[in-house]
């Protein structure tokens, strides 16, 4: 069984952090109808949905996914990269503390969740302007204790590792290689988004279902040819902002019940 922490859509989204793209006009009121859907989405999968606290002074406190690591063992508590989102981790610390033993990643160390592709034992970390050397560093002490290896990944053009690249089946990235090196994920299958679509590869996996943005047509044509099953959502607003379908939730594996 499985829980994802979400966080409600903040009012002052429209003042969220922007990298790469222009700050255009959010309709707020519809990102917000749009998160409850990918909420139910998750749902109708049979996540139990959690939602922490709302942080209506916080306009990228929906983006939980960059607060925290979790694995079966532990929950390491991020400290973003962007200073305006430092105090977007006490809220979800808060939920994480019911279901595993909290880590902390300290100063000088920087980390996004959004860096972070766990793909069994091995933990690919995004080498990014909002993820350090230091972070990448505690993150791997942390860690190494329960067998997990840690490995950094040049990230360029794009905002996380996860805006590049993320597993859309078990054995399967789906990578823009624009945006990682060829030689990132060795023993994956790679499957290319389509370069009209650079902000495809970002998807969300949930047992052998792929949640996956409405707006990337040709890209889904290709996972759907490769076999994959794949749920879209339109979360046109919340990219406005920056955000994908990976970054609105923190997945939470919890041991079945004997
Ligand atoms: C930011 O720049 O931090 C937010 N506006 C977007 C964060 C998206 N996070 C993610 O993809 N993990």
């Amino acid at each position: 069984m499985q829980i994802a922490i979400t966080r409600p859509v903040s009012k002052i989204l429209s003042q969220c952090e922007l990298t790469h793209l222009p700050r255009v006009r959010i309709d707020v009121g519809r990102a917000i109808s749009q998160h409850e859907t990918y909420e139910k989405l998750l749902k109708s999968l049979g996540v139990e949905v959690r939602r922490a606290a709302a942080a209506p002074e916080m306009p990228d406190a929906v983006f939980v996914e960059d607060t925290a690591v979790v694995v079966d063992e532990l929950a390491v508590i991020t400290r973003p990269g962007a200073e305006s989102r430092r105090e977007e981790t006490a809220g979800v610390e808060a939920v994480l503390h019911d279901y595993r033993p909290l880590a902390r990643i300290e100063a000088p160390g920087t980390l996004d969740g959004g860096d972070v592709l766990r793909i069994g034992r091995t933990v690919y970390v995004g080498r990014s302007a909002r993820s350090n050397d230091a972070g990448i560093g505690q993150l791997r002490r942390n860690l190494a204790p329960y067998g997990y290896q840690v490995e950094p990944v040049v990230v360029e053009g794009c905002l996380h590792l996860k805006s590049a690249a993320t597993l859309a089946a078990e054995g399967l990235i789906l990578v823009n290689p624009r945006w990682v090196p060829a030689e990132a994920f060795p023993g994956m299958e790679r499957l290319e988004i389509d370069p009209r679509e650079p902000m495809a590869a970002n998807g969300l996996l949930i047992g052998k279902m792929l949640i996956y943005p409405e707006a990337f047509p040709r890209t889904r044509e290709r996972l759907e040819k490769r076999g994959i099953k794949v749920a879209t959502v339109d979360v046109s607003e919340l990219a406005k902002a920056e955000g994908a379908v990976t970054c609105c939730c923190i997945l939470i594996d919890l041991a079945e019940p004997v």
